[in-house]
């Protein structure tokens, strides 16, 4: 079967990491396909790793992280994983399997923290350089779910310690793109991870035969 890039979005918590691997599983047990790729933005490459510790816990003498360097950081690393990683592999023949990508920036910047819409167009159109994926599984959850599921962690990086209001425009921003964008399949991720990961197998079987 020929490549394909599936991207997996959501609020942190939303199950994305498990519903990666699960539909890696699922394409090898049910579709054969044994060439697989996974990642996990941000990082994915040796300098992408580097950025995303800048990025989740901040730098050297607890300096205050501007929002747009934020967002030139995020960028610096998805375009290494472009580059280095995801167009090597899908040149390969290799499915790529993004457990999260661009949408998060969308959603997360953009309506998070309100980043102007023109800036982060034209740096997702320079950096994605036309490289859009395939399908992508929005995992949807309240703010107030997603709280819930990370709050054992030991400790919560800076942008999961944002405020509430901070995740409901997250939230809203990704509901108006699934809205829009017809290869952005919505899931109610509130039910349990098994009813999930079916209604995810149900879609990827309707899509193997409508592609
Ligand atoms: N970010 C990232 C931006 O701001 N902009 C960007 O452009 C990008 C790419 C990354 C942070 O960076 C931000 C967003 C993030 O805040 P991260 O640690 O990589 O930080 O965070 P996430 O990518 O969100 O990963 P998480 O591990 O936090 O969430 P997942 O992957 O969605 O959830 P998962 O699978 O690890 O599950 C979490 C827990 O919930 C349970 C799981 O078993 C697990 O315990 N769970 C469920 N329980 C019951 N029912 C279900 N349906 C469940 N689904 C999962």
């Amino acid at each position: 079967m020929d490549n394909r890039f599936i991207t997996i979005e959501g609020l942190d918590g939303a199950g994305k990491t498990t519903i990666t691997h699960r539909i890696s599983k699922y394409l090898k047990n049910q579709y054969g396909v044994t060439n697989i790729l996974t990642t996990h933005e941000p990082g994915g490459t040796p300098v992408s790793d580097f950025l995303r510790v800048l990025i989740k816990y901040g730098g050297p003498m607890n300096e205050p992280i501007n929002n747009i360097s934020e967002l030139l950081m995020i960028y610096a690393a998805r375009l290494q994983l472009i580059e280095n990683v995801i167009k090597p592999s899908l040149s390969k023949g290799y499915w790529v399997i993004g457990d999260r990508f661009d949408l998060s920036s969308q959603a997360y910047q953009g309506g998070g923290r309100e980043i102007d819409i023109l800036l982060l167009h034209a740096l997702s159109d320079r950096i994605t350089n036309t490289l859009s994926p395939d399908l992508t599984f929005y995992l949807d959850i309240s703010p107030e779910l997603s709280i819930s599921r990370i709050n054992h962690r030991q400790k919560l990086d800076r942008i999961e310690q944002e405020p509430l209001s901070f995740f409901d425009r997250v939230r809203s921003c990704y509901k108006k793109l699934a809205s829009e964008r017809k290869n952005i399949v919505t899931i109610d991720a509130t039910q349990s991870l098994e009813e999930v990961s079916v209604s995810i197998y149900r879609h990827l079987d309707w899509w193997f035969l409508h592609p």
